[in-house]
């Protein structure tokens, strides 16, 4: 499901099912025997072309600077967070193929949110369990000094029973439980009960991603949801040990819309991964619905529990999806997001890898309270040595000159620009064609920032100067200009050449400043650890 839907986001096929896709490669009868799934085929290698280590380890599209695991496909950030001084970081993950499928919660750990060292697998699917088919995303807190897991388990049912109907599964989602007493999370213990089932309703478009919060001796959980013919919604309850819920109200709903589908994601009638907390003095939700993000920003009544909303907005313009934030060790309030394929499934299937992490973006109320968001400055210490272009009073030539003598290596280094509200454009090529190109025109009014072929919505600053950060990692862009316009998309290129920078004369001066720094890789190789 999620990862189909996914992909017809971004503009890939739709992926088939783990059974469409078992079929497909002529295993379904042996699926079917063994009941077992995938190991159970014996000597026959399920995926004869799957890349080795090594290949995987020099892919140059595979990022080197961001968290994927090994091989296979991941998607949503789950449960992100910091425990015993160091980052826990737990995402949706299909251990046998880089499709989606068989989801379970990977887990990797950082020191800093930027290194990571992979741990195994935290929570799987148990056999014949009310999460047989997939743990879904969710959510980490610490209760009474033990570390909380509230996830969604989902089954296969009959259609009738089911809450989650995309077409292709019909599964039942329950909330679900497990703690970890290990200081380094790595043994949970599932609850042999879910803690929470769906309400009884036909119109309900999903029940899942629960996101927990506390308020004094209070927990709060926020489960994804929504009713066909009106709108996603989120789903307000109520405990105080994480064990026992009392259903609430709706806290936040979407509009109808006309859209029709049988997905009720691609419709906007259901929201998944909602994310609920205080950012300032404001509250913050964030769902992900249509293959976009959304935020939106008010005040909450914390005596009637109601979330006023006063603003609202798109959070990334690209590849962005099911985001998940935390607290790090200084209260900063940090988001992370699934940043998916958009090439063709048959390549990164091919591949052997799908999917990777953000970087940790820290979230705040931005001047015109919007959300306002930066990559971590920490994020810092993976630059190796700069390149500037002078600025000043140095003249075209003396400019061009300087602009000559930048080479890259590798696709791989953040931008930092600084610009007036006048057209410009920039290319990174390798001399043969465009790695990718980047530009702005404040005339095209709603598509005023272009980064390789994706647009994006830049409006005027009071001060009339605009700034861009913009981190390039093989296949992945993530860009955040003036601190609140994102997006994230995927460049699929290999380099014949070194990198240059290309700027046509005209636009020279209309970028007041330019900065590239390479980046070094966060591992000694592309596998992450
Ligand atoms: N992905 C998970 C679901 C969630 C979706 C399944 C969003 O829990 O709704 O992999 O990408």
């Amino acid at each position: 499901m999620s990862g189909s839907r996914r992909n017809k986001a971004t503009s890939v096929p739709r992926l088939p099912s783990r059974r469409e896709f078992l079929k497909g490669i002529g295993v379904s009868g042996v699926l079917a025997a063994s009941g077992s799934g995938l190991t159970a085929l014996g000597a026959r290698p399920l995926f004869p072309e799957s890349p080795s280590q090594s290949q995987l380890a020099a892919d140059p599209l595979r990022p080197q600077s961001h968290l994927l695991p090994k091989r296979n496909w991941m998607n949503d950030p789950n449960g992100p967070i910091y425990w015993r001084g160091k980052y826990h970081m737990f995402f949706q993950y299909n251990p046998s193929a880089a499709v989606w499928g068989e989801m379970r919660w990977a887990h990797a750990v950082s020191p800093d949110m930027l290194h990571w060292e992979h741990l195994p697998v935290a929570l799987a699917p148990t056999p014949g369990g009310y999460d047989s088919e997939g743990c879904f995303s969710g959510s980490a807190v610490i209760h009474e000094d033990v570390a909380t897991f509230l996830y969604t388990g989902v089954k296969s049912v009959a259609p009738a029973e089911a809450t989650l109907r995309d077409g292709t599964h019909n599964f039942l989602e329950v909330q679900c439980l497990a703690t970890s007493s290990d200081p380094e999370l790595r043994t949970l213990t599932k609850l042999a009960a879910p803690v929470l089932l769906p309400p009884r309703d036909p119109k309900l478009t999903g029940f899942r991603d629960p996101c927990v919060w506390r308020d004094g001796y209070l927990w709060y959980m926020g489960v994804g949801s929504g009713q066909r013919g009106v709108g996603g919604q989120v789903l307000l309850y109520r405990s105080t040990n994480l064990r026992q819920w009392e259903y609430l109200h709706v806290l936040a709903s979407g509009k109808r819309n006309d859209k029709q589908s049988v997905d009720p994601v691609d419709t906007g009638e259901m929201w998944e991964c909602p994310d609920f907390f205080a950012l300032g003095r404001k509250f913050v939700l964030l769902y992900s619905t249509e293959r976009k993000v959304f935020w939106q920003i008010g005040e909450y009544d914390p005596k009637e529990l109601v979330f006023h909303v006063e603003k609202s907005g798109l959070l990334d313009y690209g590849a962005f999806y099911a985001p998940k934030s935390q607290l790090d060790e200084n209260s900063r309030r940090i988001l992370w997001g699934w940043i998916p394929e958009t090439r063709p499934e048959a390549e990164f299937s091919a591949a052997g890898w799908a999917g990777c992490m953000s970087l940790p973006r820290e979230l705040f109320i931005a001047a015109d309270g919007g959300l306002g968001l930066r990559v971590i400055e920490e994020a810092a210490q993976l630059r190796a040595m700069e390149f500037a272009l002078p600025g000043g009073k140095l003249s075209a030539t003396a400019r061009r000159d300087a602009l000559g003598q930048f080479r890259l290596s590798k696709p791989s280094a953040e931008f930092a620009l600084r610009f007036a509200a006048k057209p410009w454009h920039l290319e990174l090529t390798d001399g043969e064609s465009p790695f990718f190109s980047l530009s702005f025109n404040p005339h095209n009014t709603g598509k005023e920032l272009q980064i390789a072929g994706q647009s994006a919505s830049l409006a005027s600053t009071a001060s009339g100067e605009h700034e861009l950060r913009l981190f390039l990692d093989a296949s992945v862009v993530e860009c955040i200009a003036d601190s609140k316009v994102s997006l994230t998309t995927r460049v699929y290129k290999t380099l014949k050449e070194e990198l240059h920078l290309s700027i046509p004369d005209s636009d020279l001066f209309a970028i007041s400043s330019l900065s590239v720094w390479p980046l070094w890789p966060i591992s000694p190789d592309r596998l992450t650890t």
